[in-house]
């Protein structure tokens, strides 16, 4: 890493989180950075207050200067930017190689890598197995790892831990569309596709484009590798069916002669003709369908690694669901009130909607990416009492509503207004559900504050 870096000239673009941590491991292995941000409200000194200590990161913002891309040797690129920006189109112009924040931690790693993506239940299944491996770590007298290292798209830039990795250590990555563009040597050792459903198409235009990026998860992967894959999902199994990695399939719907499926309430893992039990859903804090296909995700790539199914069992007994995830937050005057922020997609949101067993308002609408949502609504009938709309996609939404003949719809100009509108509409044995089907971006920084706002608005009311 050090003699692959040291002393060249790399250009940071972007100056988030991941453009702040992956200036701090570039300086650490040598490399001269300019970190290089295209907003022109941001100021040097906030960008400077982000960098670590003693970081001689030069700062550059606004317009990308010609002759800077002159003096670059490689570009380390933010996952929040497009590759089709007139500026990224320059730096490939000239030849200089793009990295993703992915592939810079990547070339400082030295463990194992298990890694996830897929549109839907990523952050669920990361952070199982992130649980899963560091239990597995503390079990018999030579556990197959030491650290565990929970990283990536979930919010922990991968380049925080990479250097601190280990020939015995395990990081447990979730992977992006946006990062997967830019690798070029990632390799996990374990990876897995939850699900591919349309979303984030305004960055990848075509569908085709968008599980291209996905399925390169894999491509870097060896007949010593394997992969997770969900066999109910039509292009992941023609995917694993002529895929040069060993494969494991997981189904919620039938029974597989080799791989993760569902017997009733009981997951079980086949194999050369032998049935283990891994865990019923009874047992687990984890609702809907869709959680069990995140558990078999995670039991499978633990499998994969060699976890005894008992180490297995015994973390999905006790894990409960993620934040901003049909998250439950209180009830309040007999209304329940459930935060599922990271319901950024129709398909995500149809998840959520359906593990409701309650009349249901749903405050839902955000940033547009160009998505449809006419299968998200038409999961409405029966379940949602009433939708009330926010951000850039309420006129979109409002209009699909009409043509499915869904109402009463709502829109309002702010959150708060959108809040007060809910819990008007709300009546005691009812719930009040954020899931907005859409990303935060026009209104908010990200879904985590979305979340946190809803949070801190429902704990308010009496
Ligand atoms: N920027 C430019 N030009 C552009 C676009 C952005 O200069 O054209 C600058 C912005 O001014 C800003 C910086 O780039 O200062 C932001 O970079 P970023 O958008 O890549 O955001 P980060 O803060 O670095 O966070 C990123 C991921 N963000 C995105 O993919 C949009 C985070 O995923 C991730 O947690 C973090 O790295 C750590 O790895 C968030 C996300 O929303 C959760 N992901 C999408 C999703 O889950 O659907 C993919």
């Amino acid at each position: 890493m050090e003699t692959k870096l040291a002393g060249r000239r790399v250009l940071v673009f972007g100056a988030g989180k991941s453009g702040i941590a992956a200036d701090e491991l570039l300086e650490k292995a040598g490399a001269l950075v300019t970190l290089y941000d295209g907003n022109t409200k941001l100021d040097r000194e906030t960008v400077r207050e982000k960098l670590a200590e003693g970081s001689s990161a030069r700062i550059v913002l606004g317009e990308l200067p010609d002759e800077l891309l002159e003096r670059t040797d490689l570009t380390v690129i933010s996952p929040g930017v497009p590759l089709d920006l007139p500026d990224v189109v320059r730096i490939k112009d000239k030849g200089i190689p793009i990295w993703s924040e992915i592939e810079l931690a990547y070339a400082a790693e030295k463990g194992s890598v298990l890694a996830i993506t897929g549109t839907n239940g990523k952050t669920t299944t990361t952070t199982l197995l992130g649980e899963i491996m560091k239990y597995h770590s503390k079990c018999g007298t030579e556990p197959l790892t030491e650290d565990v290292f929970v990283v990536g798209n979930i919010g922990t830039p991968y380049t925080l831990s990479a250097d601190k990795t280990s020939g015995k250590s395990v990081t447990v990555a979730e992977i992006s569309s946006f990062q997967l563009e830019t690798i070029h040597s990632f390799r996990p050792r374990v990876s897995a596709i939850t699900n591919i459903t349309p979303d984030h198409l305004n960055r990848h235009h075509t569908m085709e484009e968008y599980i291209r990026v996905k399925e390169r998860i894999a491509e870097n992967q060896t007949g010593e590798d394997a992969c997770v894959l969900n066999y109910e999902d039509e292009v992941l199994r023609a995917f694993g069916q002529d895929l040069h990695v060993p494969v494991l399939f997981f189904s919620s719907r039938r029974m597989l002669e080799e791989g993760l499926c569902l017997n009733g309430d009981m997951i079980e893992y086949h194999h050369e003709g032998t049935v283990t039990e891994i865990v019923s859903r009874k047992e687990m804090h984890l609702p809907g369908l869709h959680n069990a296909e995140n558990v078999m995700t995670a039991a499978g790539m633990a499998l994969c690694f060699g976890v005894p199914a008992g180490e297995i069992a015994d973390v999905c007994r006790s894990f409960r669901a993620v934040e901003h995830r049909i998250e439950y937050v209180a009830e309040k005057g007999g209304v329940v009130y459930y935060n599922d922020s990271k319901g950024t997609n129709p398909d995500a949101a149809i998840k959520a909607v359906e593990a409701m067993d309650r009349p249901t308002v749903l405050l839902a609408g955000g940033y547009d990416k160009n998505s449809t949502y006419e299968e998200w609504i038409a999961t409405f009938l029966g379940r949602v009492k009433a939708l009330v709309l926010i951000g850039q996609t309420k006129g979109k939404i409002a209009e699909a509503a009409a043509r499915c003949g869904f109402e009463p719809v709502y829109t309002a100009d702010t959150f708060e207004e959108a809040f007060d509108r809910c819990v008007k509409e709300a009546a005691s044995g009812d719930a009040v559900l954020l899931s907005p089907a859409c990303a935060s971006w026009d209104m908010f920084p990200n879904y985590e504050e979305r979340g946190r706002l809803f949070k801190e608005m429902v704990n308010k009311l009496p």
